[in-house]
Protein backbone atom coordinates (compact mmCIF):
# COMPACT_ATOMS: atom_id res chain seq x y z
CA UNK A 1 0.00 0.00 0.00
CA UNK A 2 1.24 3.50 -0.92
CA UNK A 3 1.50 5.53 2.29
CA UNK A 4 2.58 9.17 1.97
CA UNK A 5 4.27 11.33 4.64
CA UNK A 6 4.24 15.25 4.63
CA UNK A 7 7.26 16.65 5.09
CA UNK A 8 5.95 18.90 7.69
CA UNK A 9 4.53 15.78 9.41
CA UNK A 10 7.92 14.96 9.78
CA UNK A 11 9.24 18.12 10.56
CA UNK A 12 6.72 18.48 13.29
CA UNK A 13 7.72 14.74 14.87
CA UNK A 14 11.41 16.14 14.81
CA UNK A 15 10.94 19.31 16.54
CA UNK A 16 8.30 18.20 18.86
CA UNK A 17 8.28 14.64 19.29
CA UNK A 18 4.89 13.39 18.10
CA UNK A 19 2.68 13.97 15.19
CA UNK A 20 -0.89 13.21 14.57
CA UNK A 21 -1.08 11.60 11.19
CA UNK A 22 -5.52 11.56 9.69
CA UNK A 23 -6.96 8.42 8.46
CA UNK A 24 -4.21 5.92 7.97
CA UNK A 25 -6.02 2.94 9.05
CA UNK A 26 -9.57 2.52 6.73
CA UNK A 27 -12.87 1.23 8.51
CA UNK A 28 -11.65 -2.58 7.43
CA UNK A 29 -8.71 -2.03 9.19
CA UNK A 30 -10.40 -0.69 12.09
CA UNK A 31 -13.04 -3.61 11.81
CA UNK A 32 -10.33 -6.82 11.90
CA UNK A 33 -8.35 -4.82 14.66
CA UNK A 34 -11.66 -3.89 16.82
CA UNK A 35 -12.30 -7.94 16.49
CA UNK A 36 -9.19 -8.74 17.44
CA UNK A 37 -9.20 -7.56 20.15
CA UNK A 38 -12.46 -8.80 21.48
CA UNK A 39 -11.04 -11.94 20.98
CA UNK A 40 -7.95 -11.25 23.39
CA UNK A 41 -9.90 -9.61 25.76
CA UNK A 42 -12.06 -12.61 25.92
CA UNK A 43 -8.71 -15.34 25.41
CA UNK A 44 -6.10 -13.28 26.65
CA UNK A 45 -2.89 -14.00 24.19
CA UNK A 46 0.05 -15.37 26.55
CA UNK A 47 1.96 -11.81 27.58
CA UNK A 48 -1.67 -10.60 28.97
CA UNK A 49 -0.98 -7.92 32.31
CA UNK A 50 -4.42 -6.45 33.41
CA UNK A 51 -4.28 -3.61 35.38
CA UNK A 52 -6.31 -3.60 38.34
CA UNK A 53 -8.40 -0.20 38.43
CA UNK A 54 -9.87 1.87 40.57
CA UNK A 55 -13.04 3.13 38.69
CA UNK A 56 -15.56 0.38 37.43
CA UNK A 57 -13.65 -0.18 34.25
CA UNK A 58 -11.13 -2.76 33.60
CA UNK A 59 -7.53 -2.12 32.13
CA UNK A 60 -6.66 -4.59 29.88
CA UNK A 61 -3.08 -4.76 29.14
CA UNK A 62 -0.87 -7.45 26.51
CA UNK A 63 1.70 -7.38 24.09
CA UNK A 64 3.70 -9.35 21.52
CA UNK A 65 -0.05 -10.19 20.28
CA UNK A 66 1.58 -10.11 16.75
CA UNK A 67 3.31 -13.40 17.50
CA UNK A 68 0.17 -15.89 18.64
CA UNK A 69 -2.57 -13.62 16.57
CA UNK A 70 -2.86 -13.10 12.92
CA UNK A 71 -4.61 -10.10 12.61
CA UNK A 72 -2.09 -8.85 15.26
CA UNK A 73 0.61 -10.31 12.34
CA UNK A 74 -1.25 -8.33 9.77
CA UNK A 75 -1.33 -5.16 10.87
CA UNK A 76 2.31 -5.31 11.88
CA UNK A 77 3.68 -6.65 8.66
CA UNK A 78 1.06 -5.60 6.08
CA UNK A 79 -1.07 -2.23 7.06
CA UNK A 80 -0.20 0.79 6.42
CA UNK A 81 2.13 1.43 9.22
CA UNK A 82 5.50 -0.21 8.51
CA UNK A 83 6.10 1.90 5.63
CA UNK A 84 4.80 5.10 8.03
CA UNK A 85 7.53 4.06 9.97
CA UNK A 86 10.15 3.66 7.09
CA UNK A 87 9.44 6.98 6.10
CA UNK A 88 9.86 8.89 9.23
CA UNK A 89 13.19 6.93 9.56
CA UNK A 90 14.10 7.80 5.76
CA UNK A 91 15.01 3.99 5.79
CA UNK A 92 13.67 1.03 3.51
CA UNK A 93 14.64 -1.07 6.72
CA UNK A 94 12.79 -0.78 9.87
CA UNK A 95 12.62 -3.55 12.53
CA UNK A 96 9.54 -3.90 14.88
CA UNK A 97 10.40 -4.43 18.65
CA UNK A 98 7.07 -5.70 19.66
CA UNK A 99 2.92 -4.56 19.68
CA UNK A 100 0.92 -3.30 22.59
CA UNK A 101 -2.44 -3.51 23.76
CA UNK A 102 -4.35 -0.66 26.28
CA UNK A 103 -7.93 -1.43 26.54
CA UNK A 104 -9.05 0.86 28.74
CA UNK A 105 -12.93 0.27 29.70
CA UNK A 106 -15.34 3.39 30.29
CA UNK A 107 -15.40 4.99 33.78
CA UNK A 108 -11.99 3.73 34.88
CA UNK A 109 -10.39 6.13 36.97
CA UNK A 110 -6.49 5.18 36.67
CA UNK A 111 -4.45 7.71 34.60
CA UNK A 112 -1.43 6.28 32.05
CA UNK A 113 1.72 7.84 34.46
CA UNK A 114 3.91 10.58 32.51
CA UNK A 115 7.11 8.33 31.40
CA UNK A 116 9.07 8.18 28.28
CA UNK A 117 9.40 4.37 26.63
CA UNK A 118 12.69 4.02 25.73
CA UNK A 119 13.81 3.40 29.41
CA UNK A 120 11.01 0.57 29.37
CA UNK A 121 13.03 -1.00 26.71
CA UNK A 122 16.47 -2.68 25.60
CA UNK A 123 17.01 -0.02 22.79
CA UNK A 124 19.73 2.90 22.67
CA UNK A 125 19.91 5.09 19.51
CA UNK A 126 17.83 7.44 18.17
CA UNK A 127 15.80 6.43 15.05
CA UNK A 128 13.13 5.04 18.04
CA UNK A 129 9.27 5.91 17.27
CA UNK A 130 5.96 4.40 18.57
CA UNK A 131 2.47 4.50 16.27
CA UNK A 132 -0.37 4.51 18.68
CA UNK A 133 -3.78 4.02 16.71
CA UNK A 134 -7.00 5.39 18.07
CA UNK A 135 -9.93 2.86 17.40
CA UNK A 136 -12.45 5.63 19.15
CA UNK A 137 -13.03 9.22 19.28
CA UNK A 138 -10.30 10.17 21.49
CA UNK A 139 -10.75 13.17 23.56
CA UNK A 140 -9.54 14.97 26.51
CA UNK A 141 -12.87 13.90 28.34
CA UNK A 142 -11.80 9.79 27.78
CA UNK A 143 -8.19 10.21 28.24
CA UNK A 144 -6.50 11.45 25.24
CA UNK A 145 -2.51 11.11 24.97
CA UNK A 146 -1.00 14.08 26.31
CA UNK A 147 2.55 14.57 24.90
CA UNK A 148 5.48 17.09 26.57
CA UNK A 149 6.59 19.33 23.58
CA UNK A 150 10.39 18.92 22.44
CA UNK A 151 10.87 16.51 25.65
CA UNK A 152 12.67 13.91 22.94
CA UNK A 153 15.53 16.13 23.09
CA UNK A 154 15.66 16.09 26.96
CA UNK A 155 18.12 13.28 27.36
CA UNK A 156 16.86 11.95 29.97
CA UNK A 157 16.08 8.58 31.45
CA UNK A 158 13.24 8.12 33.08
CA UNK A 159 12.85 5.29 35.86
CA UNK A 160 10.34 2.87 34.26
CA UNK A 161 7.34 2.33 36.98
CA UNK A 162 4.63 -0.15 36.30
CA UNK A 163 1.42 1.56 35.06
CA UNK A 164 -0.70 -0.20 38.00
CA UNK A 165 -1.03 -3.00 39.99
CA UNK A 166 -0.23 -5.84 37.70
CA UNK A 167 0.61 -10.03 38.46
CA UNK A 168 2.80 -9.86 35.23
CA UNK A 169 5.34 -7.31 37.05
CA UNK A 170 5.75 -5.63 40.89
CA UNK A 171 8.14 -3.38 39.93
CA UNK A 172 10.85 -2.41 37.49
CA UNK A 173 14.48 -2.68 38.19
CA UNK A 174 16.01 0.21 39.61
CA UNK A 175 18.67 1.47 36.93
CA UNK A 176 21.59 4.30 38.76
CA UNK A 177 21.70 5.76 35.47
CA UNK A 178 18.01 6.90 35.20
CA UNK A 179 16.72 9.19 37.14
CA UNK A 180 13.01 9.52 39.04
CA UNK A 181 10.52 11.48 36.79
CA UNK A 182 8.99 14.65 37.95
CA UNK A 183 5.36 14.81 39.24
CA UNK A 184 4.23 16.62 35.97
CA UNK A 185 0.46 16.10 36.76
CA UNK A 186 1.07 18.23 39.55
CA UNK A 187 2.95 21.17 37.82
CA UNK A 188 1.19 20.95 34.37
CA UNK A 189 1.49 24.58 33.79
CA UNK A 190 5.27 24.31 33.66
CA UNK A 191 5.20 22.30 30.91
CA UNK A 192 4.13 22.76 27.41
CA UNK A 193 1.68 19.92 27.32
CA UNK A 194 0.52 18.82 23.74
CA UNK A 195 -2.41 16.89 22.35
CA UNK A 196 -4.86 16.30 19.63
CA UNK A 197 -8.27 15.10 19.29
CA UNK A 198 -8.17 12.01 17.44
CA UNK A 199 -10.98 10.13 15.35
CA UNK A 200 -11.13 5.84 14.62
CA UNK A 201 -8.27 5.53 12.43
CA UNK A 202 -6.31 8.07 13.30
CA UNK A 203 -3.01 7.78 14.45
CA UNK A 204 0.20 9.40 16.58
CA UNK A 205 3.45 8.86 15.71
CA UNK A 206 5.72 9.45 18.54
CA UNK A 207 9.39 9.35 19.26
CA UNK A 208 10.63 6.99 22.01
CA UNK A 209 11.92 9.59 24.22
CA UNK A 210 8.93 11.49 24.50
CA UNK A 211 7.32 12.49 27.65
CA UNK A 212 3.80 11.67 27.72
CA UNK A 213 0.86 10.55 29.65
CA UNK A 214 -2.94 10.03 29.44
CA UNK A 215 -5.88 10.89 31.26
CA UNK A 216 -8.48 8.24 32.53
CA UNK A 217 -11.78 7.40 31.14
CA UNK A 218 -13.77 8.32 33.91
CA UNK A 219 -16.38 10.25 31.91
CA UNK A 220 -19.83 9.72 32.25
CA UNK A 221 -20.60 6.41 31.09
CA UNK A 222 -23.09 7.88 28.09
CA UNK A 223 -20.39 10.46 27.09
CA UNK A 224 -18.70 7.87 24.90
CA UNK A 225 -19.35 5.06 22.94
CA UNK A 226 -20.21 2.29 25.37
CA UNK A 227 -17.18 0.16 23.94
CA UNK A 228 -13.23 -0.11 25.43
CA UNK A 229 -11.36 2.67 24.14
CA UNK A 230 -8.84 0.20 22.49
CA UNK A 231 -5.58 1.08 21.49
CA UNK A 232 -2.95 -0.99 19.88
CA UNK A 233 0.98 0.60 19.71
CA UNK A 234 3.61 -0.66 17.77
CA UNK A 235 6.98 0.07 18.11
CA UNK A 236 9.24 0.42 15.53
CA UNK A 237 13.27 1.16 15.65
CA UNK A 238 15.70 1.09 12.78
CA UNK A 239 19.18 -0.26 12.43
CA UNK A 240 20.33 2.34 10.06
CA UNK A 241 23.02 4.51 11.59
CA UNK A 242 24.95 7.15 9.60
CA UNK A 243 26.66 8.70 13.09
CA UNK A 244 27.20 6.52 16.19
CA UNK A 245 24.71 8.18 18.67
CA UNK A 246 22.21 6.16 16.28
CA UNK A 247 23.78 2.85 17.18
CA UNK A 248 21.32 0.50 18.71
CA UNK A 249 21.70 -2.85 21.08
CA UNK A 250 18.87 -5.18 22.20
CA UNK A 251 20.60 -6.66 25.40
CA UNK A 252 17.08 -8.82 26.09
CA UNK A 253 16.74 -11.78 23.91
CA UNK A 254 12.84 -11.96 25.05
CA UNK A 255 12.22 -8.55 23.48
CA UNK A 256 14.55 -9.05 20.71
CA UNK A 257 13.26 -8.04 16.97
CA UNK A 258 11.92 -10.83 14.86
CA UNK A 259 11.16 -9.73 12.03
CA UNK A 260 11.49 -6.53 9.76
CA UNK A 261 9.84 -4.91 6.82
CA UNK A 262 11.79 -3.51 3.74
CA UNK A 263 9.40 -3.57 1.53
CA UNK A 264 9.42 -0.46 -0.32
CA UNK A 265 7.33 2.29 0.08
O1 LIG B 1 -2.81 4.43 25.77
C1 LIG B 1 -2.35 4.68 26.89
O2 LIG B 1 -3.05 4.97 27.86
C2 LIG B 1 -0.88 4.67 27.11
C3 LIG B 1 -0.07 4.50 25.90
C4 LIG B 1 1.38 4.68 26.20
O3 LIG B 1 1.78 5.14 27.22
C5 LIG B 1 2.36 4.28 25.23
O4 LIG B 1 1.99 3.90 24.12
O5 LIG B 1 3.55 4.35 25.55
Amino acid sequence: MSVQVAQTDKDAFQRDGVVPLRQVLDADWLGRIAAAIEADIHQPGPFYHGYETEGEGRFHGNLRLWETHATFREVCQNSPLPAIAQHFFDSEKVNLLYDQLFVKEVAMSQRTRWHNDQPYWPIRGWQVLSIWIALDPTTAANGRLEFIRGSHKWGRWFQPEVFGKTSAISQYERNPDYEDIPDIEADRDSYDLISWDLEPGDVYVFHGMTVHGAGATACRIEDVAAIPCATPVMMWFTTRAPEPANRYCVTHSAMATRWTANATR
